[in-house]
């Protein structure tokens, strides 16, 4: 009898345990229920409210399941209850009253469905174009491209035109509401907004290759001042080296394959395969948010990029350690 008592008690504590490490996850995590866009808010109010609705349905259909249990209990093993065949009040009841709870979810779903759907008119464009595994990012009226990390001023509409390049990808920075697939041959609109300066992790959310795991974006919202200057730095051309070691580094880089892929303004790299590397060193990610964007994971990278990154296009090129050095000093100058 101790032991079983002891037993309840050990699984009590599991219990509320699991429920202490889950509730660890809230804060500095992306959940959707810490929205920071009035999208994401509406989104998260509906959630609520069908959880509440839930939790109520929960309770009021346990509290009769074990009051009838407990009331109408048989005194003896053989006791049989009294047989009742149909109940038409009940069946009206047990018929109507769902039904009306899932009449007035489907109003608020779909109130919250048109509220939220449209990007408003002013909204800024930006086209999204998913490649296996990271992100590419053309502010159309600003003519700049950039990779993985999205900067948004704070409280202005976004509309981000959801295109692919190889297969399905799903962008979704749950913080800021909704979640969109990209695919092939149709252009898909999303728009957001943060109204909140700060920094809002996302993950592609549809299974697109080895690497789906390793596609991560990061939305940077920051004041119109501080976005428009990091407009006008991307803008600019890369800096042309004058220090010879430098120096070295281009010319390693504009002699190797890295050129076939990518570009890099103001010198003749034009690739296109993989990320714009005018401005590298100005992101604190690389490698769609796997690496830290130090030199030390930047060599490690550009040594052996399969091994980071299972199934990524850029190839192990087999170069010099002194080379990637060099290549490496070059790349973080260009900020
Ligand atoms: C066959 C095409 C290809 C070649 C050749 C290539 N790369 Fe890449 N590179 C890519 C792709 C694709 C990515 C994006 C990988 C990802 O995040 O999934 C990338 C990513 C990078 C990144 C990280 C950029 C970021 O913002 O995340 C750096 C730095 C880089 N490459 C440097 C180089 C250098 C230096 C060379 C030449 C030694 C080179 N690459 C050759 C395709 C290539
Ligand atoms: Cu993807």
């Amino acid at each position: 009898m101790l032991s079983k008592k002891l037993r309840y008690l050990r699984y009590g504590l599991g219990m509320i345990f699991a429920s202490l490490l889950l509730a660890g996850c809230s804060s500095e995590r992306p959940s959707i229920l810490l929205p920071v866009s009035p999208k994401a808010n509406a989104e998260a109010n509906l959630f609520l409210i069908i959880f509440w609705i839930s939790v109520a349905v929960f309770v009021i259909v346990e509290a009769a399941l074990f009051y009838s249990v407990i009331r109408f209990r048989g005194k003896n093993a053989e006791d049989v209850p009294p047989q009742i065949h149909g109940s038409v009040p009940l069946e009206i009841a047990w018929t109507t009253a769902p039904a009306l709870v899932l009449v007035v979810v489907f109003v608020l779903t779909w109130q919250t469905l048109q509220a939220t759907a449209a990007p408003p008119l002013d909204s800024m464009p930006v086209l999204v174009t998913g490649n296996q595994f990271w992100w590419k990012f053309d502010y159309l009226d600003q003519q700049v491209s950039t990779a993985n990390e999205l900067h948004l001023p704070v409280g202005r509409p976004v509309r981000l035109l959801l295109e692919t390049k190889d297969v399905i990808h799903s962008f979704w920075v749950p913080q800021l509401g909704g979640k969109m697939d990209l695919i092939a041959g149709h252009q898909n609109v999303l728009w957001l907004q943060a109204d909140k300066a700060g920094e809002y992790h996302g993950q592609c959310a549809e299974l697109c290759g080895a690497s789906h795991a390793n596609m991560r974006t990061k939305v940077i919202a920051e004041s119109q001042v501080n976005f428009d200057a990091w407009i006008q730095s991307q803008k600019t051309p890369s800096t042309t080296p004058t220090n010879p070691a430098l120096v070295k580094g281009r010319d390693l880089f504009l002699g190797n394959a890295c050129i076939g892929c990518h570009m890099i303004r103001g010198t003749t790299a034009a690739g296109a395969v993989g990320p714009d590397l005018t401005h590298v060193a100005s992101r604190s990610t690389i490698a769609a948010g796997l690496l830290e964007n130090t030199s030390a994971n930047m060599a490690r990278w550009i040594d052996n990029p399969p091994a980071i990154k299972p199934g990524v296009l850029m190839p192990k090129l087999n170069l010099s350690q002194d080379d990637i050095t060099s290549i490496v000093a070059y790349l973080q100058s260009l900020k």
